[in-house]
């Protein structure tokens, strides 16, 4: 715990607050997490003893426990997921809206009396880099020892975030209970203006540590349209090319279990061996322009939250070893044999397992073994693919960053956007289909610009107008690519084999960066040469490759009249420039 002289350091206005809240949940006990491996272990312990989580085998997986979360609470709720603002506008027609004073009210409410017996945690943590202009600081009090320790794998918490926040004019002060976990009463809410937040009844990653979406992008992308600079949804990835030379930086935004943890981890195929790929970061990015007009990026976490169904071998082997210790995993299944993890995609099924919810189960049984949201907590710091790049307090130049979604039809595997500007409106007009990351259907197509449907703390009319106006201080912008991954054949299977050979597509961008080759003109921006596309190695019959770049003109005035639709729900929010470039594009494909 910190001792009394760290806590006498830190601002009165946060030990107020503290005070404050203790009187309202009228909790126990005080704890000030100080981030050390004594205090982490007392909690794993504490876990283990309660029997709230199982410890799994030392041997195979050191240090590493599975947890169980009610059947309710395994993904984010977007329609509990709150933006509180004075005026709905504010808030725009894509987020949920309560008024800031009732919301405020209802709260409180909720909060009153509910950390009886039970231990307050208070966690100062830091987002980014340690002495970066970029970082930010925040303190979250919760009364889950769970969220305390995912909240020591993702951020830098404890000592070090007490080091920074003197030097930071703000913090943000998040506030979660696990309460009852009754979903009636289930609220994240947001306070853009008081850089607050507020969460209860839930335990779920994404809802409760307060890390991770309602500050790094919820507030952050508030404070971003206030200070200027962007806070994303997405990956941060390395490229080194040895024969040129060179390192570049992608960044990339693709929805919620779309594939930015897998691109974020890609292992080149073989005979791409000039090239080493890296993280930097794999779910959210921080964007400024720099003295030099360059677009730099930073990772503001410090691990990976990342979804386990459908992690292994073949689609993203360079992280299986991370997770062989100090790892979390959540509503994974157990092997009673050998007490360790397992789910789908991992390993030939073992002949029994318990299920996620812990329910006997065999590779006969019709449920998946682990839950489709179940999700991995790993530290970045002992992943072996890393980028050295990630406490980079300056954070790294981005040579090219992308949008994608999943989509079954229409749009192409790749495309390159002509100009920075139209690159925005790739992202503003991404659709995509829904995923077992949010509660709801799946499988829906839907708009997602910049992936940021569900994480906009602010109304994403003015998001788009903001994106412009950064564009504006940009000298040289990294170029704008357009990535889908998913489309299907008539019989439903994918097309593309995706994962590691995506590489194949991240090579053509980096030839496109170099100015090395040419590229195919249509109405929506440039298509690769299927010459230039390196495909050595691969069986793809041409006539499937050909179907994965078809222009289908139709289709294409269908999708923007879509769009439009969509945009004109922002009513004068939408700005001129963001009109501008649909206006040139749906004429051009109008006349193609
Ligand atoms: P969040 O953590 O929710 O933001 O997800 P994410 O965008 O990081 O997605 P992730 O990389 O974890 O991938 C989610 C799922 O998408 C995985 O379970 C994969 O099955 C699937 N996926 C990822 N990449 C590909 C790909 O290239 N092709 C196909 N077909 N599926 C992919
Ligand atoms: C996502 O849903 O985009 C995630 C997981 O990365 S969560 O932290 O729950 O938001
Ligand atoms: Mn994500």
């Amino acid at each position: 715990m910190l001792n009394n002289n760290e806590i006498n350091s830190l601002p009165d206005s946060l030990i107020l607050w503290v005070d404050e809240i203790k009187k309202r949940t009228k909790s126990d006990k005080v704890y000030w997490c100080d981030g050390s491996d004594k205090e982490n272990k007392e909690l794993t312990d504490l876990l283990t003893t309660e029997g709230k989580w199982i410890k799994l085998n030392e041997n195979e997986y050191q240090n590493c426990y599975l947890y169980r979360t009610p059947k309710n609470d395994v993904a984010r709720v977007e329609d509990r997921t709150l933006i509180c603002t004075d005026n709905a506008e504010e808030a725009g027609p894509t987020n949920r809206w309560m008024k800031k004073e009732k919301a405020l009210k209802m709260m409180w409410k909720l909060f009153n009396g509910v950390m009886k017996k039970r231990t307050m945690y208070v966690i100062p943590y830091l987002m980014g880099p340690e002495n970066s202009d970029f970082s930010q600081v925040g303190v979250e009090i919760t009364d889950s020892a769970y969220v305390v320790i995912n909240m020591r794998i993702l951020t830098r918490m404890g000592r070090i975030a007490v080091k920074e926040i003197k030097n930071k004019e703000r913090y943000v002060r998040a506030l979660h209970s696990t309460g009852d976990l009754s979903l009636e009463n289930r609220y994240i809410c947001h306070f853009p203006d008081e850089r607050l937040l507020m969460s209860i009844n839930t335990e779920y990653g994404g809802n409760a540590v307060l890390s991770k979406k309602p500050h790094a992008l919820r507030i952050a992308s508030t404070i971003a349209r206030d200070e200027g600079w962007l806070a994303e949804h997405m990956f941060l990835l390395e490229v080194e090319n040895k024969k040129r030379n060179k390192n570049y930086y992608i960044s990339g935004a693709l929805p919620s279990a779309s594939g930015k943890t897998n691109l974020a981890m890609i292992k080149p195929p073989a005979n791409f061996n000039d090239f080493k790929a890296r993280t930097v970061g794999d779910d959210i990015s921080w964007l400024f322009v720099g003295k030099d007009g360059e677009l730099r990026g930073i990772n503001p976490e410090n691990g990976f939250f990342g979804v386990a169904y459908g992690t292994g071998p073949s689609s993203n082997p360079n992280i299986l070893q991370s997770l062989k210790k100090n790892t979390v995993f959540t509503n994974v299944a157990l092997n009673p044999k050998n007490n360790t993890p397992w789910w789908e995609g991992l390993s030939e099924p073992p002949e029994t397992l318990y299920d996620w919810t812990g329910t006997e189960w065999h590779p006969w049984s019709k449920k998946n073994a682990a839950h489709k949201n179940s999700r991995f907590t790993t530290p970045l710091k002992q992943y072996p693919f890393k980028s050295e790049a990630y406490k980079d307090p300056r954070g790294v130049k981005l040579s090219a960053t992308l949008f994608g979604g999943r989509r079954s039809s229409l749009i192409p595997l790749v495309y390159e956007a002509k100009t920075f500007e139209q690159g925005i409106l790739l992202g503003a007009m991404t659709r995509a289909e829904t995923t077992a990351a949010q509660s709801g259907s799946t499988g829906v197509v839907r708009s997602d610009p910049m992936s940021m449907l569900a994480f906009c703390g602010y109304n994403m009319g003015d998001y788009f107008k903001h994106w412009f106006d950064v564009a504006k201080k940009v000298k040289r912008p990294p170029k704008v690519f357009n990535v889908n991954w998913f489309r299907k054949d008539e019989k439903g299977n994918y097309i593309w084999p995706g994962f590691g050979e995506n590489f194949r597509v991240l090579k053509w961008m980096i030839d496109r960066i170099d100015g090395k080759v040419n590229a195919v003109e249509l109405p929506i921006g440039f298509i690769p040469n299927i010459d230039d596309l390196d495909l050595k190695g691969l069986v793809l019959e041409k006539e499937k490759l050909n179907e994965l770049f078809y222009f289908d003109k139709q289709g294409w005035l269908k999708e923007l009249n879509e769009v439009k639709i969509f945009f004109k729900k922002f009513g004068k929010h939408i700005p001129d420039e963001l009109w501008d470039e649909f206006n040139k594009m749906y004429k051009n494909v109008n006349e193609y």
